[in-house]
């Protein structure tokens, strides 16, 4: 039985890396005086680390800077992170970043069929505020029982822990849920708590390898913006709930 929809945030309920992530990072770079500047190519290699602290350490290392060897390194990643995250939080008061085709929908149908909403996500709680606020105004977090976000748990995608925490937070079983996501890491994860995953790919992730997908989408459609794809697979415009409990079942 259907009982919950589990969503990631970054690529799946709004395209948010190229044009908000990104852009916050290099903002909060140039601010240091830093000249580790992150282009839409690098972005996208670096996307293989989720998590930005993370992200910057990996960058750091697998580039062979110079600062990697620093003894506070990890204090001075803290602070930029931290930076980061208010542009980021600016960026998305400034409504640069908007939802993906279908999702406000989908999430309205859902709360009428009576489906209860988490969010699953490796980004920073304010950085899920400060996105869902802009979008759909601030009574949208009430919509989602469950955020779980960041450094909430101890491993991130691509471990399942934050799909995990969820799950135990709602006291449900992954077999009562679908999760929505757009990336390899993203459906690792899910699939690591035992979830069926339905992914929405984006720029960054439509080369990924979706095994096991319960289906794998450009996006979740609308009625004057049908999906391509979900037309090919399914000879339906758009994902509604009544899609979601086939796919479910
Ligand atoms: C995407 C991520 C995050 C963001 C950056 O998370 O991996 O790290 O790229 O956000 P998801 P932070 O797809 O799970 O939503 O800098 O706050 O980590
Ligand atoms: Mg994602």
């Amino acid at each position: 039985m259907l009982n919950a929809l589990i969503f990631d945030v970054d690529g799946t309920l709004a395209d948010t890396e190229r044009d908000g992530h990104r852009v916050a990072f290099n903002l909060a770079f140039e601010e240091a005086g830093l000249d580790w500047h992150w282009d839409e190519a690098t972005y996208g290699e670096l996307l293989a680390v989720t998590g930005g602290k993370e992200r910057m350490k990996h960058f750091l290392e697998t580039r062979e800077r110079p600062e990697r060897h620093d003894p506070d390194i990890d204090e001075r990643i803290r602070a930029l992170h931290a930076q980061k995250t208010r542009h980021y939080v600016e960026l998305m008061r400034q409504s640069r970043v908007p939802l993906r085709p279908g999702v406000q929908r989908l999430l309205q149908e859902a709360r009428d069929a009576g489906l209860r909403l988490a969010i699953a996500t490796t980004t920073t709680p304010e950085n899920v505020t400060a996105l869902l606020s802009n979008t759909l105004g601030p009574d949208s977090l009430d919509w989602f029982e469950v955020i779980g976000a960041g450094d909430i748990v101890p491993k991130k995608k691509p471990g399942p822990d934050i799909y995990d925490h969820v799950l135990q937070r709602m006291n449900l079983t992954s077999d009562q849920c679908l999760a929505f996501e757009d990336s390899r890491n993203g459906i690792l994860s899910a699939q690591g708590a035992g979830l069926k995953t339905l992914i929405t790919y984006n720029g960054y992730t439509a080369d990924d390898d979706f095994s096991g997908a319960a289906l794998v989408i450009d996006h979740l459609g609308d009625p004057d913006n049908p999906s391509r794809e979900l037309q090919r697979q399914h000879g339906r415009d758009f994902v509604d709930i009544d899609l979601l409990r086939e796919l479910h079942g």
